[in-house]
C-alpha cells in the first residue's frame, strides 16, 4: 500500500539516512514531506532521483495527509511535535529517547518484538542504537537458553553523536582541539557517552539496561554496562557477557545465532575473521564472532557484536518498524 510519509529531522545524519533506507528497502512511499528546523528549511534533498524542499517544522505541518512520520531531531521536538502529530492521526515512530520507557508506548526492534506494534496508541519508539544491536543477538539465546546475567562494554563510534562527534574526530586527527566531547576523542577512549547521573552510571549505560528489560519483556534480567567512545567513525562494537540459566554446547550457541533473524556469524579465528566496523558499515544487519565460552561462570558466553549505528541503530530500525506498521494493516 502506497503510503504517505513524513520525515522529522530530515537534513540530520539520521534523516537522511531515512531516505537512503527508504529507497534501498524500496519502501511504497506516496507523498513525502520533509521537515527541518528554521535553521535548515528550503534546502532540498534527494529521494528517488526527485528534489525536496524540505520546510520548518511548525503546529500546523501534520495537518498534510501524512500516513507515518519518522521523528528524529531530538527529544525536545518529539515531546513537543509527536503529540500533535499524534492527535492528527499520524503514526510516529520516534527515534529520541523520549517517549521510550513511556508505558503506553511500545519500544520495538522488528526482529525481537514486532508483535508490541500492534499495541501502539500513536507514537511507537525506536530503541537506543547500542540496545538495538545487542538485543538481536540476544532475544534468540534468551527464548532458548534463558538470560539471568547481561555485562555490556560498548565501544560506540562517534556519528553516534551526530555531525559534531564527526567534527571533533575529523578535527582532532588533524591535531586541532575538540569543540563538542569533554576530552580529545583523537587517540583516546572516553567512558563517558551522555550525561552523568546521580548513581555514577550515565545515561547511555542507563539506557542500555533499561531498554534491554523492556524489549526483551523480563524485568527479572540483571543487566550491567560500561559505555565507551572510541575514534571511529561509524559502527558500534560490543562486548557482550551473558550467563545463561540453561546449560547448553557451543554447537547450539552457533546454531541459534546463525539461524536469528537479521544476525550474521563472522567468527573464523583461525583466518581472522571477526565482525569489524569496516565490514558492517553501510548494512543492515547485526555481525556477531568470536562467540566463547566464558570459563569463569557455569553457563557463560562471551560474544563481539558490531552494526552500523546509523542504519540497523537508527534509520533502518524506524523503517522496518513502518514495514510492519504496512504488513500489519495498521493504517
Ligand atoms: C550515542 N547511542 O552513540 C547514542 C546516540 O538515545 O538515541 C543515540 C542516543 C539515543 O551517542
Amino acid at each position: 500500500k502506497k503510503t504517505n510519509i513524513a520525515i522529522v529531522g530530515a537534513t540530520g545524519m539520521v534523516g537522511r539516512t531515512f531516505l537512503k533506507v527508504l529507497e534501498d528497502r524500496d519502501f511504497p512511499v506516496n507523498n513525502l514531506y520533509l521537515f527541518s528546523s528554521k535553521k535548515s528549511a528550503g534546502s532540498t534533498l534527494t529521494f528517488k532521483g526527485k528534489e525536496y524542499i524540505v520546510e520548518e517544522l511548525n503546529e500546523n505541518s501534520f495537518d498534510k495527509d501524512i500516513d507515518i512520520a519518522l521523528f528524529s531531531a531530538g527529544g525536545q521536538v518529539s515531546l513537543k511535535y509527536a503529540p500533535i502529530a499524534k492527535q492528527k492521526g499520524v503514526i510516529v515512530v520516534d527515534n529520541s529517547s523520549a517517549f521510550r520507557m513511556d508505558k503506553d508506548v511500545p519500544l520495538v526492534v522488528p526482529e525481537v518484538n514486532p508483535e508490541d506494534i500492534k499495541k501502539h496508541n500513536g507514537i511507537i519508539a525506536n530503541p537506543n542504537c547500542s540496545t538495538i544491536q545487542a538485543v538481536v543477538a540476544l532475544k534468540p539465546l534468551h527464548d532458548k537458553f534463558k538470560i539471568k546475567r547481561i555485562v555490556y562494554s560498548t565501544y560506540q563510534a562517534v556519528s553516534g553523536s551526530g555531525i559534531n562527534g564527526i567534527n571533533d574526530l575529523e578535527e582532532g586527527l588533524r591535531g586541532n582541539e575538540n569543540k563538542f566531547y569533554p576530552h580529545q576523542i583523537a587517540n583516546n577512549c572516553l567512558p563517558h557517552i551522555d550525561v552523568f547521573l546521580e548513581n555514577g552510571y550515565t545515561k547511555e549505560e542507563m539506557k542500555m539496561i533499561n531498554e534491554t528489560m523492556k524489549i526483551l519483556n523480563d524485568c527479572s534480567l540483571k543487566v550491567t554496562a560500561t559505555t565507551v567512545r572510541v575514534p571511529v567513525f561509524n559502527c558500534h562494537s560490543e562486548s557482550v557477557n551473558v550467563e545463561l540459566e540453561k546449560p547448553f554446547d557451543m554447537k547450539e550457541i552457533f546454531d541459534t545465532l546463525e539461524n536469528a533473524d537479521g544476525v550474521v556469524v563472522v567468527d573464523d579465528p583461525s583466518l581472522n575473521k571477526y565482525p569489524l566496523a569496516s565490514i558492517a558499515n553501510g548494512k543492515d544487519e547485526v555481525f556477531v564472532g568470536r562467540i566463547r565460552r566464558d570459563f569463569s561462570l557455569e553457563n557463560g558466553i562471551n560474544m563481539w557484536i558490531v552494526a552500523d549505528n546509523i542504519r540497523k541503530g537508527a534509520a533502518t530500525n524506524a523503517v522496518q518498524i513502518a514495514e510492519y506498521i504496512l504488513k500489519y494493516n495498521l493504517i
